[in-house]
């Protein structure tokens, strides 16, 4: 309620953490002697000195001009005219938190990598959401990609692992990644459009390289249009190998499992939030870490033991595929907490570099030729974005383990480094520094050492052959709703493609290749034919359907962080909002209590009641569920108010839980809803209950037929 309105910082809550939290984040902050705080401090020039007049420029007389001299003005004037970098070519829109990993207990017999071997210990990490189209301006909310990129601050280096919210990606070779990312960037013509995949180019591209059919389809799948950055799944994509104390090697697929569950938005829901919060992904996750109901996922692994690398009937290279779940299950190693929201946003989310090739002892790569090419690409591309090849002397970039080498110089070169020989081998330094044995005690890094005969040449592998079988399997795996809403997004995307022959090239070419009824409902609404059949022959996977691919199957537990409006007016009984509020606050979910406008309402008790912003300054899009509390004269002014009458009606719509105090029949009466199992009415513990089990449950897709009547 009030107490939510401006949600205590982090540090304020230091008295309310568990000792275990508090400690945690002591010790990682302690961690970072960087922080430059003002509080107290003189405001002075970047040489020092003490700034005395910070409002006027030195001028000759006080209507004359300005004098040259004044370096106060020229140098603040100066670094602002260079307060730019460029953004990231891709990811350029992101969000980042900080937070810890933890193992569950030691993972020895897998790798020796030291952050995976102690459940005791505690390495700070460091994360950026992002989404992949758009510039650093654009939109949350918009179909795409999310990128989840980690660093994990290891005492033996920092490991960043570089991942997405899906588990494939759209193209088999490195060497192909530019003509994607020019495909789907805004046309070069006009740059439109911003942040989506909806035009020519993307699909005439995609349309014409079947390899990304099954990436495709994830995109045009719920997964797009995640809820939240916390109901994401996060997916290291390639296959990676880790290598134990005795050098066993394993291979491996990197998962981060939400604790909240995985959960979406619904197509309209995330059109509409793109105008009216452009934050919202952004916002949800900081506001859920400065309220304390800190983000969390389960980090686990596929493994696959080296000598059963042959035994799919897909390459373990090929990062167009996933090893289904119901083949190689998830084996759980430890968990990741976002629990500290960065202090500044440049030097922190927008400076962190993150390139796949940070690895520590124990983690390898795989000969996946897109890992090997972004490899080469991240470091490349820190070096013209942080503006030289000392990017890993940015504060966010530093790793807790010390790096003493012979690099130096270079731009923004900031370490001071003592000694005379910058070279090694070198005995006027007396040797140092020296390298290190690879041994598990000793902890020098060791490439896995992989026997390769091979002729030098330009070719795809034939077992990468098939791009539809998985396609086909994740579209099959789908519940009828999930799949109704790709076809919606076929169409939709497909409808914005100019070129005729583009759209049936998709249709025709790929989707009738993945299945006949997504080619044929697609091809419908288009007003194309229905193709009878596709132009290749698929495979038969060995598997027909993958439940853990379903986010119906995905759901978290309870309602943690999940957000509640409570509609409210003049006249609203306050005790009931109290006991409403009490329920659940007890459930961790974050309530705001919305009136006609931003003003305190006055109770039946005659009491005033804050409100946390008026309905329209938070409209229902921003919500999973919404209460319209009792008391006679409330229940009257908001049915008799447009802008309550359409949250309610738009909340429907979205297929969201809606609770009415037992009095309220005359609201849905006027709007014409019938009660379901998510729109309850009741005044006591047990509609509460019923009500924090609907938003569990995330949406009340028994409602969507009768949902889709409603006007948008
Ligand atoms: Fe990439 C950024 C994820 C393929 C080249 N990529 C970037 C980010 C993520 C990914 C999450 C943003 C990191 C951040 O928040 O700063 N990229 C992926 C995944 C891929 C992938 C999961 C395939 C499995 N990327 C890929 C290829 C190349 C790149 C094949 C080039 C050959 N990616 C880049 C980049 C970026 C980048 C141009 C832009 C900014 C940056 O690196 O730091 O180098």
């Amino acid at each position: 309620m009030s107490s939510k309105k401006n949600p205590p910082k982090e540090s304020q809550l230091a008295g309310t953490q568990t000792p275990d939290r508090a400690n945690t984040n002591a010790k990682l902050q302690s961690l970072e002697t960087f922080r430059s705080d003002a509080t107290g401090q003189a405001l002075r020039t970047n040489q020092g000195v003490k700034v005395a007049d910070n409002q006027n420029t030195l001028k000759a007389g006080d209507r004359g001009p300005s004098l040259l001299e004044d370096f106060i003005m020229r140098e603040k004037i100066t670094h602002f005219d260079h307060e730019r970098i460029p953004e990231r070519i891709v990811h350029a829109r992101g969000t980042g938190a900080h937070g810890y990993f933890q193992a569950y207990e030691s993972h020895a017999a897998l790798t020796k990598a030291g952050f995976l071997q102690d459940p005791e210990k505690i390495t700070p990490v460091f994360v950026r959401f992002s989404t992949v189209q758009g510039p650093r301006g654009s939109g949350d909310t918009v179909r795409d990609v999310r990128g989840f990129a980690v660093k994990f601050f290891t005492e033996e280096g920092n490991f960043d692992l570089v991942g997405n919210n899906m588990p494939v990606f759209f193209i088999q070779d490195a060497i192909k990644f530019p003509d994607f990312v020019h495909a789907v960037k805004p046309e070069p013509h006009n740059e439109m459009p911003t942040g989506g995949s909806a035009h020519d180019t993307f699909w005439d591209f995609v349309s014409l390289v079947p390899e990304s059919a099954h990436m495709v389809i994830w995109a045009m799948s719920d997964r797009a249009i995640p809820k939240s950055l916390r109901t994401m799944q996060g997916f290291g994509v390639h296959t990676f190998r880790l290598i134990n104390a005795q050098g066993k090697s394993s291979f491996v697929k990197f998962h981060w499992k939400p604790k909240a569950g995985v959960c979406s938005l619904l197509w309209d829901e995330a059109q509409k939030l793109a105008g009216k919060d452009t934050d919202y992904h952004r916002r949800d996750l900081w506001e859920a870490i400065e309220t304390g109901n800190y983000p969390e996922w389960e980090f686990g692994v596929q493994i696959v033991a080296e000598e059963d690398e042959h035994k799919f009937d897909f390459d373990l290279l090929d990062p167009t595929k996933i090893i289904p779940e119901e083949l190689v299950p998830v084996t759980p190693l430890g968990k990741m907490v976002l629990n500290r929201n960065p202090d500044n946003f440049f030097a922190e989310t927008e400076q962190v570099a993150f390139c796949p090739g940070h690895i520590v002892p124990g983690i390898d790569f795989s000969n996946d030729p897109l890992l090997q090419g972004r490899l080469f690409s991240y470091t490349d591309t820190q070096i013209s974005r942080l503006g030289g090849p000392n990017f890993h002397e940015i504060p966010i970039n530093r790793p807790l383990a010390p790096n003493h080498n012979g690099q130096r110089d270079a731009q923004h070169r900031t370490t001071l480094d003592k000694g005379r020989a910058s070279y090694e081998p070198n005995s006027i330094d007396g040797g140092w520094p020296k390298e290190t044995a690879p041994a598990a005690s000793e902890g020098g890094f060791e490439s896995y050492p992989e026997r390769i005969e091979a002729h030098k040449v330009r070719q795809r592998s034939p077992s990468f052959a098939d791009h539809f079988s998985q396609a086909r399997l994740f579209f099959q795996s789908m519940s009828p709703t999930e799949q109704e809403h790709i076809i919606s997004a076929y169409s939709f995307e497909l409808g914005k493609v100019e070129r005729e022959f583009i759209r049936a090239r998709e249709v025709n070419e790929i989707l009738a290749n993945i299945d006949l009824t997504l080619a044929a409902r697609v091809a419908a609404n288009l007003g194309l034919p229905a193709p009878k059949k596709g132009t290749v022959d698929v495979p038969q996977p060995s598997l027909k359907q993958s439940p853990a691919l379903s986010q119906m199957n995905l759901l978290g537990e309870g309602i943690k962080g999940r957000k509640v409006a409570v509609l409210v007016a003049d006249g609203v009984d306050g005790v009931s909002v109290d006991s409403l509020v009490k329920a659940l606050e007890a459930e961790s979910a974050q309530i705001k209590i919305l009136g006609p406008s931003s003003a305190p309402v006055k109770t039946a008790q005659g009491k005033a009641l804050a409100v946390d912003a008026s309905m329209e300054g938070m409209p229902s899009v921003i919500f999973d569920a919404a209460w319209v509390p009792g008391g006679k004269a409330s229940l009257q002014a908001l049915a008799g108010d447009g802008v309550a009458l359409h949250f309610l009606l738009e909340a429907y719509k979205h297929l969201k839980p809606i609770g009415l105090a037992s009095e309220a029949q005359a609201v849905l009466d006027k709007l014409g809803l019938k009660a379901d199992s998510g729109l309850l009415l009741g005044n006591d513990d047990k509609a509460y209950k019923a009500f924090i089990t609907a938003i569990s449950k995330h949406r009340v897709w028994e409602r969507e037929a009768a949902a889709k009547a409603i006007p948008a």
